[in-house]
């Protein structure tokens, strides 16, 4: 089936306000497998780079600003078609307009502090887990428990 993996961030709103458990522990819950783990302060050029649609937009100074408040924690999520699972888990940017039950929906109020960021597609998936993870911060492993996360056919 079409595995995907998916770079989260708990930005530093996140992290001062502790939510970094609770984030994760969504993720775990819903059943995805995490293949990366760490605590990172991100430079200038890595999030010129991570947000280079954004980068000359008025916002993006403060952005940068916010993004640098504390280290970040990065993870990467694998699971079947997990690029779209984990969108819909943390909901749409404008956190006081996210859905209810949603990461962002439940836990803020902002559009800059909304606490947490989630690739968007295969390739910015690729490109963002390239600029935080080296090749030996990923891990491949079996999650035992799959067969009862996928039916047969999803895991094939
Ligand atoms: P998302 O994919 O939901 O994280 O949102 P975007 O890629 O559109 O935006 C990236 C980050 O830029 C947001 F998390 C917050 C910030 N942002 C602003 O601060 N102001 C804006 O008007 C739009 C985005």
């Amino acid at each position: 089936m079409n595995v995907q993996q998916s770079v989260v961030l708990v930005k530093p709103d996140g992290i001062q306000r502790g939510l970094v458990g609770e984030i994760i522990n969504r993720f775990e819950r819903k059943g995805l497998k995490l293949v990366g783990l760490k605590l990172t302060q991100l430079t200038d050029e890595q999030l010129e780079d991570w947000y280079v649609h954004h980068k000359d937009k008025p916002f993006f100074p403060k952005l940068r600003n916010y993004m640098q408040m504390t280290p970040v924690v990065a993870m990467l999520w694998e699971g079947v078609e997990c690029i779209d699972a984990v969108r819909k888990l943390v909901g749409i940017t404008k956190a006081r307009e996210a859905e209810a039950g949603s990461i962002r929906g439940d836990l803020g109020m902002s559009q800059q502090m909304n606490l947490i960021h989630a690739s968007d597609g295969v390739e910015s998936a690729k490109k963002e887990r390239d600029i935080v993870f080296t090749k030996d911060e990923v891990f491949n492993y079996q999650k035992d428990i799959e067969i009862f996360v996928y039916s047969e056919e999803e895991r094939a």
